[in-house]
């Protein structure tokens, strides 16, 4: 059977190997070498240098609908997947800056976040904000009593928890608790689905974490609610793209995380993007921005058709 945590090892080894193999032909004025075989032919046309226009795109977005002055993303996944550093990635992109408003928890295990929250980005520090707002949310995790429940995200799709909810890992929120709406609105409701998944981990992943996943995707598409995956730690799962961002889309592991994890929670690849996350940088770099940036297109273009599908 296929073993994604043996390929990652092996590319870490190769990797090594095939980078010192270049700086040696390098320094002795070698003749180019092959590609490393843990990189394949471009599988994904990443539009690189196009992020001044998809920033753009982002500063001059403003949903149709008339009933909803901002749009709901809501992010679930897998405790330490990297849902924060994601708000505080896109945070970063749009105001070129790195940012770390949303807190990031170092020590992996128990989820950092149990109250919902929820983020808006500042446009520009006029009290003014982007029209799309992030609600982070407790980790899933494998087993039945650790995490957020399942129950608890389906009523959060559905606009049913307000923000300051304490999510409690055993219990799901009753309709008597302050924190339950019980009217929600169309700009209560969530408009598009986020799944983070840790690309270094994605091999490893819990059959019960697959099954909450796949569970919350269920429930998400019986309400039309569109999902995107964002792909985490590329720089982590693969030492070609540790050394530069732009094989992402050469990377053999990349292409066959993707793959499995198309099949395992029934999504189409097109809907899957890889991310790296700002978390050491001390400052933005468009390869970075350009991949968080064609994400946040994504999310915007399939919140923005849902609201709209909802209103005819
Ligand atoms: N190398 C690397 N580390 C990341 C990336 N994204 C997040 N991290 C780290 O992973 C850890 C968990 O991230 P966090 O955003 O708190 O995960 P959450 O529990 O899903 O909110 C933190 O130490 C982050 O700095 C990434 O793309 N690459
Ligand atoms: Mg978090």
């Amino acid at each position: 059977m296929f073993n994604y945590a043996t390929i990652n090892k092996k590319n870490l080894s190769l990797g090594f190997f095939s980078q010192q193999w270049k700086n040696i032909t390098h320094m002795f004025g070698g003749s180019p070498q092959p590609e490393p075989e843990t990189l394949i032919g471009e599988w994904r046309k990443i539009r690189w240098g196009q992020q001044e226009e998809d920033l753009q795109f982002m500063k001059d977005y403003q949903p149709y609908n008339k009933e909803v002055k901002q749009l709901r993303v809501l992010l679930h996944g897998p405790i330490g997947s990297g849902k924060s550093s994601f708000i505080n990635s896109v945070e970063s992109a749009l105001r070129g800056k790195v940012t770390g408003r949303a807190l990031t928890d170092t020590i992996s295990g128990e989820s950092f976040t149990i109250k919902r929250r929820t983020f808006k980005i500042d446009k520009g520090g006029k009290g003014t904000f982007y029209p799309f707002v992030f609600t982070d949310l407790m980790g899933i995790e494998g087993s039945e009593k650790q995490g957020i429940c399942v129950e608890d995200i389906k009523l959060d799709m559905k606009g049913h928890i307000k923000d300051a909810y304490n999510f409690n890992p055993y219990s799901e929120i009753s309709e008597n608790d302050p924190n339950y709406n019980k009217s929600p609105t169309l700009e209560d409701k969530v408009h598009v689905l986020v799944c983070i998944i840790d690309a270094s981990k994605a091999s490893l992943l819990s059959n019960e974490s697959k099954n909450k996943m796949r569970e919350v995707r269920l429930a998400a598409s019986r309400l039309g609610i569109p999902e995107v995956v964002v792909l985490t730690k590329i720089d982590e799962a693969c030492p070609e793209v540790r050394s530069d961002v732009k094989n992402v889309c050469k990377s053999k592991y990349i292409k066959e995380t993707m793959d499995k994890i198309s099949v395992d929670l029934g999504l189409q690849p097109n809907c899957i993007f890889p991310v790296k996350n700002y978390n050491t940088e001390m400052e933005t770099n468009d390869e970075i921005d350009s991949l968080i940036l064609s994400a946040m297109k994504r999310i915007i273009d399939f919140g923005e058709d849902f609201v709209n599908e909802l209103q005819a």
